[in-house]
């Protein structure tokens, strides 16, 4: 049920997982929903079974400033006021031992999850200040809070999440935008599949004998920040399965390296 706009919000990574479920989920509540990732099939998809929400569909990588600049730019009126942004997009590759890191794995982690997320703040974070209110949720990872084995270069791109939204906190003090942290543990999504170069076996194998999150749990957390009431900023949620223990729960299965570029020719 659309109750009217509450707010414009920017979700990146909308097309899977996290994203898809808090767009629609944001959507049903009443919010305008900037749908951003780079398959745009599915954003169409998601807008064609929300019909009577207002969902916006932005095709875009969050690793181009340039392209996300143009598209931020070429919104149409009713999505141009956001007033909220959720930091969903983000992945992991591989879970060789850092020792034998793969340099093209470690380069789309990082350009994803610490640079894509810094394009988005940079172009967004000013007009949610100029308005003096509004909402960054950053979804960083328990793997950013507690090490496992082969978590590396990814953990260390969500530990950088949880840094920065505490530091964006510090630096937003007065300006009557609020920041947001989410860590969620396994969830069931298309994270595992990205995460083992599309092997579904191994994919299957990260939630065997666990109930692990599904993307409702962490839209709703996104969703309960958001409509705090104004003087109440939930600055970090950490949010496991029962079944999870602070490690991954079983150890990594160790794959042929599927990228070209070592660490070793730099
Ligand atoms: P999914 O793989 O299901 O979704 C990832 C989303 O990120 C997709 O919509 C994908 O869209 C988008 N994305 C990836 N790269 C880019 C890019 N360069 N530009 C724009 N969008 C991009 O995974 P989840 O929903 O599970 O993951 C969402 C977030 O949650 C990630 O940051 C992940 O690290 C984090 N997380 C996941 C956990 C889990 O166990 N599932 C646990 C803790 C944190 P597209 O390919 O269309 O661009
Ligand atoms: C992913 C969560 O526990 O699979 O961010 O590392 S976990």
């Amino acid at each position: 049920m659309n109750n009217g706009n509450r707010g414009v919000v920017f979700v990146s990574g909308a097309s899977s997982g996290f994203g898809m479920r808090t767009t629609a989920l944001l959507a049903t509540e009443g919010y305008h929903v900037i749908a951003a990732a780079r398959h745009r099939d599915r954003l169409e998809d998601l807008c064609a079974k929300n019909t009577d929400l207002a969902v916006f569909p932005l095709e875009v990588d969050v690793r181009d400033r340039e392209g996300l600049a143009q598209s931020v730019h070429r919104l149409p009126a009713e999505f141009r006021d956001v007033s909220a942004v959720i930091n969903n997009a983000g992945l992991s590759k591989g879970f060789e031992p850092v020792q034998s890191g793969i340099w093209d794995n470690w380069r789309e982690m990082v350009e994803t999850n610490v640079v894509g997320l810094l394009n988005v703040t940079n172009l967004l974070l000013p007009r949610l200040v100029e308005r003096g209110s509004g909402h960054v949720v950053n979804v960083g990872s328990i793997a950013g809070n507690y090490p496992y084995l082969g978590g590396n270069v990814y953990a260390a791109t969500k530990a950088f999440v949880h840094q920065l939204t505490l530091n964006m906190r510090a630096d937003l003090h007065g300006t009557g935008v609020r920041a947001s942290c989410i860590a969620p543990g396994k969830a069931e999504t298309e994270f595992a599949l990205v995460r083992h170069g599309g092997n579904r076996e191994l994919a299957r194998e990260t939630y065997r004998g666990i109930t692990p999150l599904d993307a409702d749990d962490v839209a709703e957390a996104v969703s309960w920040c958001l409509s705090r009431p104004p003087h109440v900023n939930i600055t970090m949620i950490e949010i496991m399965p029962t079944d999870q223990p602070f490690s991954l729960g079983f150890v990594p299965p160790r794959t042929e390296p599927t990228g070209t570029a070592k660490g070793t020719d730099l």
